[in-house]
């Protein structure tokens, strides 16, 4: 199987599951039925699905079933959401368009939006809290790295370093890879350790899936940069790097998620596809 086969088959898993879920947001309330519709507007319009397919596969890999993991893979998903729906906002980078859609500020209104994002947040610990009580611990750890990745020892920190170091120091490779290790990293590698945990991974086992998750973490936003190359002028790592740097970077990071699969023989195939489709991909 390719890389894109296997992750449009899991992704469809994720949609699925995300779409039996949000049938409940059922509601006849004008402003409950903006919020709810404003919320699967951005769940539901084309987002690749990276993080949730990581989920699967590491539960997969260590034999846990795709169908059990779900809820924690979209809660994953609904975070990823969130941030996207606050980062487009006249406050923040103030963007009409995502994915080629306007943006949900600017299909439905600010406050929509914002209270939009604050629910998919929320509403991921509620996927979390509810389906994982037969193993209350585990949920605990995969709850506990979630949030830890989400909150100002994640993403929010690495976004509020990000935008206040725009106009004051010059960013320089630590930086730029502390603010992203945070930003865009911190989600990655929860999507992969906290997957680990509920399915019920030994200390050697999560202690190399950590690694592997933040590499992988750092390796996504190195592609990213390759391929807005030219378009964006905020810092990046094709601008520190050059282009032929950031490439090399992103092989060099390749190769580390790579050996911290090693341990795990063929059983990580699907993983070190997903490596590889980071490695090339056009999207
Ligand atoms: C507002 C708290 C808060 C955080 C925002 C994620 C983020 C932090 C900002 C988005 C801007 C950006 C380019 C971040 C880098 C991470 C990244 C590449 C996000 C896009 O992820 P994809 O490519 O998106 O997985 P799709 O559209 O496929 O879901």
């Amino acid at each position: 199987m390719t890389a894109p086969e296997l992750i449009k088959e899991k992704a469809q898993l994720v949609d699925s599951y995300i779409k039996s879920f949000v049938i409940n947001y059922e509601a006849s309330e004008m402003g409950l039925k903006g919020l709810y519709e404003s919320m699967k507007y951005s769940l539901f319009n084309g987002g690749k699905r990276f993080r949730p397919v990581l989920s699967i596969l590491t539960a997969e890999l260590l034999d846990y079933p795709a169908e059990k993991i779900l809820p924690y893979a979209s809660a994953v998903e609904f975070i990823h959401t969130y941030s996207l729906i606050h980062d487009d906002l006249p406050c923040m980078d103030d963007d009409d368009e995502r994915r080629g859609q306007p943006t949900n500020h600017i299909k439905f209104n600010e406050w929509t939006a914002l209270l939009a994002g604050d629910a998919l947040l929320t509403e991921s610990f509620y996927l979390i809290n509810s389906n994982y009580l037969d193993q209350p611990e585990l949920a605990l750890r995969a709850g506990l790295e979630l949030s830890r990745s989400a909150g100002p020892r994640g993403m929010v920190g690495g976004q509020a370093i990000d935008l206040a170091s725009q106009d004051e120091v010059k960013i320089d490779e630590d930086l730029l890879t502390h603010i992203h290790n945070l930003k865009t990293g911190a989600l990655i590698r929860a999507s992969v350790v906290g997957s680990a945990y509920l399915a019920q991974a030994s200390a050697e086992e999560i202690a190399l899936l950590k690694n592997f998750g933040e590499k992988l973490g750092l390796a996504f936003q190195v592609a990213d940069d390759i391929l807005d190359h030219g378009e964006d002028e905020s810092a990046s790592y094709t601008q520190l790097l050059g282009l032929d740097g950031a490439k090399s970077f992103l092989e060099k990071l390749s190769k580390d998620c790579e050996d911290s699969l090693k341990t795990f023989g063929d059983r990580a195939k699907d993983l070190k596809l997903i490596v590889d489709y980071n490695l090339n991909r056009d999207k």
